[in-house]
């Protein structure tokens, strides 16, 4: 037997890469029957008739990490990519995706791309939302070649997702992180400005200086119900500090008196935005466990 990476899945076939070459395989039923989907970034051993050309991956080896949306393993690193203008950036959305990464302790950044569209009072915004959090915000233009090279040094050596909404310019990025990817990439709609969900199928690309990055479908809604609610907090960095202050050990930083975190949203040390994302989650949460139990 083999032992390769998935690079790709597309109806029921999935592509394992070994070496350099790329082998088609089938899964076998039995992963069916247990419902394992196997995903882009998994490790699997496979076996190859090498006159019939048909492969069958027989086994698939331990999964680090578990993404659903977007459905990739074994990640190290997510890059979330939003754009300045065309569309214009969901925050709340972003700080989705921020949970859903830091849950899965990601290593995290922040990318916002085309900041040749001038919008630059949002701009200020947007880096003063998470001037506290300790992610970097890597400024981004494919057409004016801002910020590249700072997207080849973080994913040099280590395996990453680019995720983020349609549009937003994650193919066109990674276009320019290296050359001859050819990715396809696609215009924004004119009249509502969003992207016509161009990448269809996840993929895991090798880089030649070193590195594996995963470009992803864009995508708009996330489930983060399988959070807890009393760990929801511990997924806002900046608000980890001022838990130590809450008088309830077990505060969700809501309508408990002597709250660290409310002190702190108070003084501006947290952002309001970032505070009104997690109340909104919070009770997100609680909707979907209520309805579950
Ligand atoms: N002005 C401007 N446009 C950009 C920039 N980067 C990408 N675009 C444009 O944005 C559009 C969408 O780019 P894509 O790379 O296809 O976006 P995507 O995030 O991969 O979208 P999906 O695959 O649909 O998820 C294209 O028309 C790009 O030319 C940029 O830095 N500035
Ligand atoms: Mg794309
Ligand atoms: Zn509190």
């Amino acid at each position: 037997m083999e032992k390769g990476i998935i690079v790709k899945g597309i109806g029921g076939f999935y592509y394992i890469k070994k070496g350099n070459e790329v082998f088609e395989c089938k899964a076998r039923g039995k992963f069916r029957s247990k419902r394992i989907i196997p995903l882009v970034g998994d490790y699997v051993l496979f076996s190859y008739d090498e006159t019939t050309k048909q492969g069958v991956i027989e086994d698939i080896l331990d999964r680090k990490i578990e993404l659903i949306r977007p459905p990739v393993a074994n990640v190290e690193q997510a890059i979330i990519v939003f754009s300045l203008k065309n569309p214009d950036p969901n925050i709340k959305l972003l700080d989705k995706i921020l949970v859903m990464s830091e849950y899965h302790n990601l290593e995290l950044k922040i990318c916002i791309n085309k900041i040749d569209l001038d919008n630059e009072k949002l701009l200020y915004e947007i880096i003063g939302i998470y001037k506290n959090t300790g992610y970097e915000v890597i400024l981004c233009s494919t057409k004016k070649d801002i910020g590249i090279d700072r997207i080849k040094e973080v994913l040099k050596n280590k395996i990453s997702v680019f995720a983020g909404p349609s549009g937003v310019g994650k193919s066109s990025i990674l276009n320019k992180v290296q050359s001859g990817l050819k990715l396809k990439t696609g215009e924004i709609s004119s009249k509502i400005k969003r992207g016509k969900h161009t990448t269809r199928h996840s993929e895991l690309l090798q880089l030649d200086f070193g590195g594996w990055v995963v470009d992803s479908p864009g995508f708009t809604s996330l489930d983060i119900g399988y959070i807890d609610p009393e760990e929801l907090g511990f997924l806002f960095p900046e608000f980890k500090q001022y838990m130590d202050h809450c008088k309830f050990t077990n505060c969700l930083h809501v309508n408990e008196p002597n709250c660290g975190v409310k002190n702190a949203l108070k003084t501006g040390y947290i952002s309001k935005e970032r505070y009104n994302n997690y109340v909104d989650f919070l009770e997100q949460i609680k909707e979907i466990n209520n309805r579950r139990y």
